[in-house]
């Protein structure tokens, strides 16, 4: 639907984090939009983190992919779609519905979902459909269905604020659930006695909301829980009633649990623990959030069900302030879930390997071809396409060659795969392997629902047209189903006539006795799903307004098992593994303003200010070992492949361990996409890889020169060993590292700055040959088309003042001189690197205030600055540098 009106105002759903956060978007007479948090919405209440508050520069048409391209020709959506439709009937024809694939995302909306699930499971006949979940939140799935016999997430969000103790394992709130973090944060601050503890083996931002940071050794959460679950039970800290009356299984799972040596695995000392067992012990009222640290690991699935054990044991679950809480990443992880998306499961929380519940989906979709087996998980499918098995592949909003584990080998699969169709909204370095590439339309353009952690479904409206022929993915693949002669079970007129089947379906065989059931929903009239307010499910047909509603599960048992008891798993701790030629432990995750490939925050100039590099986080002993310096280039190598990164050498990082992120690309560096290094290694019961915990080995890039440029345009084939580009709010920010030295430093600026034999510009430069210190500015018509600075060692140039500089009118003979210098005069202090990105405040202005200004809070701080007084992510960040003042000045 568009909404043309001259100022329309559209509540809608923020398309990053699992949160959920309601949006406000506001479309002005002149077509810009902009964004603010919607105070009604109860994920966020009006709050925002930094991405969500950046979300309106990155919804332009800069980059869009506007028509369908078959085979590198632009091509309509009736050649394109009926090319899908005859590749995919002619593989199956040919080599049986395995033979085909689609893998999916858990940022489309539940009707695209919806759409894809019914498609390959009912009507093509295969369970080849997984998912990037399957990267992300399969190790919570399977501990939730061996313990609860259903997938379901017990809690709300309120029982974060009501509990009084948080423990978080394995997650970064603070940078990767920021407005969660918030509502943490203020609860704590309104009630200090409420305790937090981190668990996380590095020193994260979520830290500095802790009263305990526990950084146990990678990989050893199973040994830190059974030690738990073995001190309640010795120390008589149980729920006996609870036990007995709702569970099997204790009894075995303590007997596992005597065997932990949680001082050994977790390299913690006794006292830490103790102290932590004991908080736990005493306090009721707990909740226990974890997230990536956990499920991304060989044991994954035990990690979970290790702490699982630990809330049924006590009994503390599905009541106010208490239970475990997975919480998901993607802005629809839990939407996906409901669908069945996942290759081992089937739609609306029915199990693929139930005859009677294959046979009640097949009935409601009066399917021809119901799938019988459980279908390829995400990295066993690539496997599959890389072994010729799968010869037809659909790949939607997932960027796998960036994403999957041993990514290298995911592009070599895709190159020699007989048939590839993407969709997507822009170009990755997954779309090149397309052999049709399907235009999506984008956040802001599409319509459907979400659902986040707290299984809240939201509406995410349209509020502008997408530009060209894109369209949504739920209609691709409707229309690809009627290509394929199912004319019938596609005929989908909109968007809410998929949901509304979808609510009838959750509520089909009510005897089959299922918690998700959305019945309420199957009448919903057009009108009524267009204004459809946020819920929480379950909402059958006949219940009442949300107020009244079940909000918890499991208080009073009631489990989806069988016998309607969970079950206590037995699991047995495994250490990690290094050797001598990969020593240390590779570690991977997330930066506060990145979201994924960057496809979308990459476009932001603010979110990439504020870490606009890849690097790798080292401990300072392990870096005084190897003879790496702050800033140093590094090589990161494993098994698998290589990296080169800037090293950022900290004490918050453990000995023994790195840390890489996960966001850069082959398309903004030259060698920064981690995935190439981890090894597609997975859990056994979930599929997921373990991409926390790589050996690898690092050593200094022994580059013979470094550079810093800026340019006004993008620049094309980069050529340096170590290149990587970020945007900036005139152009575009380039680090370099070379291990030969250009003939001409000149002429090397120009093909940075694509200004190759042009006479029209004017080019000054400063060379210093005994030193190896050299910069070139082109200026054109009084602007500055680009700045190089580059030196033997990192070069230290302020890289906010050059970026800045791009944005200048002209440039007198002190501008020059300060150009060439690459740093602002006297009068006009550095601001530093970017801490607040949505007042782009800087590290020095920031230093300065705490310093020289005094002041000592961060409220104080935003009072005087600014800085942290919107999105309020970088609070944390602000904090640690008022603490690391004040040591530096106690010391
Ligand atoms: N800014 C930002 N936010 C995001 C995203 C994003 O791309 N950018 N992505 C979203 C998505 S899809 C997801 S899944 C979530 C992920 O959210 P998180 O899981 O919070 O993020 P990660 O950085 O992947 O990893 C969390 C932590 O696990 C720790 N860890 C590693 N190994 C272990 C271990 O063995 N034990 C324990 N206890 N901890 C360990 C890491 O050090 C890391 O700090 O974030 C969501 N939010
Ligand atoms: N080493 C390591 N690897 C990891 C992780 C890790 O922690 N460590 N985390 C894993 C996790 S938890 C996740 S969730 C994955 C994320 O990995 P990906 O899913 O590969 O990452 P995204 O960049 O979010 O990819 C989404 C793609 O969809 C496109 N897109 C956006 N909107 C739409 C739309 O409406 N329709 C269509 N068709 N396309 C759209 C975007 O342009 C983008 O290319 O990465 C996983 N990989
Ligand atoms: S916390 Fe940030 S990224 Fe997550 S939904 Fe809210 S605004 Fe979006
Ligand atoms: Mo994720």
């Amino acid at each position: 639907m568009l909404h043309t009106e001259p100022t329309s105002s559209i509540r809608t759903a923020c398309p990053y984090c699992g949160v959920g956060c309601g949006v406000i978007a506001t479309v002005e007479r002149d077509g810009a939009v902009s964004i603010k948090g919607d105070p009604d919405h109860p994920a966020n209440f009006g709050r925002l983190c930094s991405k969500g508050s950046a979300l309106a520069d990155t919804i332009g048409t800069e980059g869009r992919l506007t028509r369908p391209v078959v085979d590198g020709q632009p091509a309509t959506w009736d050649a394109a779609l009926d090319r899908v439709a005859g590749e995919f009937r002619r593989a199956i024809a040919e080599h049986g519905p395995d033979s085909v694939a689609f893998y999916v995302s858990g940022q489309i909306l539940t009707e695209d979902y919806y759409v894809a699930n019914k498609l390959m499971k009912g009507f093509i006949g295969s369970a080849n459909i997984d998912t990037n979940s399957r990267l992300c939140m399969a190790s919570s799935v399977a501990g939730h269905r061996r313990a609860f016999g259903t997938d379901t997430v017990p809690g709300t969000y309120e029982d974060l604020e009501q509990a009084d103790l948080v423990v978080l394992v394995g997650s970064n709130l603070a940078w990767c659930h920021p407005v969660l973090y918030q509502r943490l944060a203020a609860a704590k601050k309104a009630r200090p006695e409420l305790n937090v503890v981190v668990i996380d083996p590095r020193r994260t931002a979520t830290c500095e909301l802790a009263d305990t940071h526990l950084a146990i050794r990678p990989g050893s959460d199973v040994a830190l829980f059974n030690g738990l679950l073995d001190w309640l039970a010795s120390g008589n800290h149980l729920d006996r009633a609870y036990i007995d009356a709702h569970t099997i299984g204790f009894e075995a799972a303590v007997a596992e649990a005597r065997l932990a040596d949680p001082v050994g695995a977790t390299g913690l000392e006794r006292a830490a623990i103790d102290r932590f067992y004991g908080l736990f012990a005493g306090t009721e009222r707990v909740v226990t959030v974890y997230s990536q640290g956990v499920n991304q690991s060989e044991q994954g699935t035990d990690k979970v069900n290790a702490i699982l054990n630990c809330h049924l044991a006590t009994g503390r679950i599905g009541r106010p302030g208490m239970g475990p809480f997975s919480v998901t990443g993607q802005p629809n992880a839990m939407g996906g879930r409901e669908v069945g998306g996942l290759a081992n499961q089937l739609a609306g929380h029915l199990d693929l390997a139930d005859p009677e519940h294959r046979a009640a989906v097949k009935t409601f979709w009066r399917a021809p071809a119901m799938a019988e087996q459980p279908g390829l998980k995400a990295v066993d499918l690539f496997k599959a396409v890389d072994d010729g098995r799968i010869k037809a592949l659909w790949i939607m909003s997932t960027n796998p060659v960036v994403s999957l584990p041993d990514a290298d080998r995911v592009a070599a699969a895709l190159a020699k795969c007989p048939f590839v169709v993407v969709s997507d909204v822009v170009e990755t370095d997954t779309t090149r392997f397309a052999h049709v590439l399907l235009p999506a339309s984008a956040w802001g353009e599409k319509d459907g629902t979400v659902t986040n952690s707290e299984r809240r479904i939201s509406r995410q409206r349209a509020f502008m047209p997408a530009p060209g022929a894109a369209r949504p993915d739920w209609w691709q693949m409707a229309d690809v189903g009627r290509r394929m002669g199912f004319a019938e079970a596609f005929a989908y007129g909109g968007v809410a006539d998929v949901f509304r089947e979808y609510a009838a379906q959750s509520a089909f065989r009510p005897e089959l006795r299922r918690d998700f059931d959305i019945g309420a929903c199957a009448g919903l009239s057009d009108g009524e799903y267009e204004t459809l307010e946020p819920f929480q499910w379950p909402w059958p047909a006949g219940a009442g307004a949300e107020r009244e509603r079940q909000k918890r599960f499991f208080a009073e048992g009631g489990f989806y098992t069988a016998d309607r008891r969970a079950r206590f798993v037995a699991v047995r701790p495994r250490a990690l593994a290094t050797t001598s030629a990969f020593p240390l432990i590779m570690n991977t995750g997330r930066v506060r303003d990145q979201w994924h490939t960057m496809t979308r925050s990459g476009l932001s100039a603010k979110l990439s200010a504020h870490l606009a590099e890849p690097y790798c986080e080292i401990a300072t002993i392990d870096a005084a070992r190897l003879g790496i310096r702050p800033a140093d280039l590094v090589e990161v190598t494993t098994a698998q492949g290589r990296a080169i990164v800037r090293a950022l050498v900290s004490d918050r990082q453990q000995a023994g361990t790195v840390f890489v992120p996960i966001h850069w690309t082959g398309r903004n560096s030259s060698a920064g996409r981690v995935d190439a290094l981890v090894a597609a290694v997975t859990d056994p019961i979930s599929g997921q890889p373990a991409s926390k915990a790589t050996a690898c080995r690092v050593a200094r890039f022994q580059a013979r020169w470094y550079g810093f440029a800026v340019s006004a345009v993008e620049p094309e084939n980069l050529s340096a060993d170590y290149w990587v580009t970020a945007k900036s709010k005139a152009g575009w920010r380039i680090e370099l590292g070379c291990t030969n030295e250009p003939e001409d430093w000149a002429g090397l600026a120009d093909a940075i700055f694509g200004t190759q034999g042009r006479d029209d510009v004017e080019r000054i430069a400063y060379h210093d040959a005994g030193s190896g210190r050299h910069r070139v500015a082109v200026i054109r018509d009084g602007r500055l088309v680009g700045a190089l600075y580059a030196a033997p060692e990192p070069v230290e140039v302020s890289r906010a003042f050059a970026a800045k500089a791009l944005e200048q009118d002209e440039f007198d003979a002190g501008d020059r001189m300060r150009l060439l210098a690459g740093r602002p005069g006297q009068d006009r202090p550095d601001p530093g690197a970017i801490v607040c990105a949505c007042f782009e405040v800087g590290v020095n202005t920031i230093m300065a205030a705490i310093t020289q200004d005094g002041l000592a809070t961060v409220d104080a701080i935003g009072a005087a600055l600014r800085a942290g007084t919107n999105c309020g992510s970088c609070r944390s960040e602000i904090q640690r540098m008022i603490s690391h003042a004040r040591v530096a000045q106690a010391g």
